[in-house]
């Protein structure tokens, strides 16, 4: 091992998976040992050949391989356990430079996907994990107790409104029915909407529509911007009150989300994943957005995009059931994943988003149950009457839903348009 790429497939290693990051790979190779011994060198301490400048206790912080399953010739399954030493503490950039760097592009390997990722809990003892989380969310929507699902809008069109007729569009649908309104991924500070204004005028608007209806509300300003335009904005929220703030997380990067998070402004962070297809989408390449979740959970987003199963955004059931596991639950290893144990790390709200209106529902529950965040942007501000009567069909869905009455049913007038419009979706 150290000596170019070999010695690293070692499947009589004792691997303590508390001593190790482990990751699962799948691969596609013209020779699959050679492929595993080239990721595993590449990723912690070898390359293409010998180096004179290698000492034998380097051999130390080499990556193993210690289990892998042909699938045929060509592919196969493999955990590679990583030395914690490999790692600096609480370094996500560099977590990736090691586990998910170089290697995709090896010409040893044809196709490469991280599926799954593993941190002992010395790993995780340095990361905070989410400052609010489930339950901190949930108390400031005053959902403790019922642990119903939030509902949540998009301000439609996803860019063109002025501040003012943002801020209206947003009082409607608090007042119809939503919990939560947010920005756009796309929308952050351009000409015709500047931050500062929307956000004066929308948490005005919050707060009317506290009044009007008694009950908490929460506007999700998009913060997203080079880092330091980034905390100023958070700032300026938290300055006029307001009680979250949204993250375009992978287009931020990971370096500016776990800085922002080190800053403790004391705000939620609603996570938006743009882009995050461009690696998770493809089944053979990439890196899966479970493994995605983990590490923003780790980091400590509140809040997270994990697909809707019955929206417009790709989305395999299975997969997106595990990933709202992973971000509120421990796994084992009969999950047929890795596995993870979160200790200190709170749960994440998870949401669920894209293509969504009234009628999918009892379909999104049913799936993803109740610590989720069931958000509809065309589905609300789409509805035939309207966005008040397009938040107000939402949250009689949700009514229903719990209740178990079939939406088809429930004496809602606004609802039974959404759904001669849109449909219904038990599953
Ligand atoms: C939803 C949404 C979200 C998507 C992104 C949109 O709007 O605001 O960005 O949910 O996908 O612009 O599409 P609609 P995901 O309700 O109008 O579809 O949540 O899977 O990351
Ligand atoms: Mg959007």
């Amino acid at each position: 091992m150290g000596e170019a790429y070999e010695g690293y497939v070692r499947l009589e290693a004792k691997v303590d998976p508390e001593e190790y990051i482990i990751a699962r790979f799948y691969l596609e190779s013209e020779n699959v040992i050679r492929a595993l011994n080239a990721i595993a060198g590449e990723s912690s301490i070898g390359t293409w050949t010998e180096v004179k400048t290698y000492k034998p206790e380097i051999k130390r912080l080499g990556a193993i391989v210690y289990t892998y399953e042909k699938l045929n010739e060509m592919s196969a399954v493999a955990d590679v356990a990583y030395p914690l030493n490999l790692f600096e503490p609480k370094n996500v950039p560099q977590l990736l430079s090691d586990v998910a760097g170089n290697i995709f592009g090896m010409k040893e390997v044809k196709k490469l996907r991280l599926i799954d990722i593993r941190f002992p809990e010395d790993y995780l003892k340095e990361f905070k994990g989410p400052r609010f989380g489930v339950d901190g969310i949930r108390k400031l929507i005053g959902t403790e107790t019922s642990r119903r699902p939030h509902i949540g809008t998009i301000v439609k069109p996803k860019v063109g409104l002025g501040p003012k007729e943002f801020a209206r569009v947003a009082y409607e649908a608090w007042v119809g029915g939503v919990d939560f309104v947010k920005d756009d991924e796309n929308l952050t500070s351009q000409k015709f909407c500047p931050f500062e204004d929307r956000v004066i005028y929308t948490l005005e608007a919050m707060d009317k529509a506290k009044e009007a209806t008694g009950e908490n509300k929460m506007y999700s300003p998009n913060i997203t911007a080079p880092y330091d335009e980034m905390i100023r904005r958070a700032e300026f929220v938290k300055d006029h009150g307001g009680n979250i703030v949204m993250i375009d997380v992978i287009t931020v990067g990971f370096s500016a989300l776990q800085a922002f998070m080190d800053e403790d402004i004391g705000l939620p962070v609603h996570a938006h994943r743009a882009m995050h297809a461009a690696f998770t989408r493809n089944k053979k390449h990439g890196i899966s957005m479970l493994v995605l979740a983990k590490i923003l959970r780790l980091i400590g987003v509140d809040q997270l995009h994990i697909g809707a199963i019955v929206g417009k955004m790709e989305a395999e059931a299975s997969e997106v059931i595990l990933i709202r596991r992973s971000l509120q639950e421990d796994l084992d290893r009969s999950d047929d994943t890795l596995g993870q144990r979160w200790h200190h790390i709170r749960p994440v709200f998870a949401v669920a988003s894209g293509g969504l209106h009234p009628g999918s529902i009892p379909a999104v529950i049913k799936y993803l149950g109740k610590d989720i965040v069931i958000q509809a942007g065309g589905g609300v501000h789409g509805h035939p009457k309207g966005t008040r009567a397009g938040a107000k069909a939402m949250r009689d869905a949700l009514e229903a839903s719990l209740k178990g009455i079939p939406l088809e049913e429930y004496p809602s007038e606004e609802l039974q348009e959404a759904i001669s419009l849109w449909g219904v979706r038990y599953e």
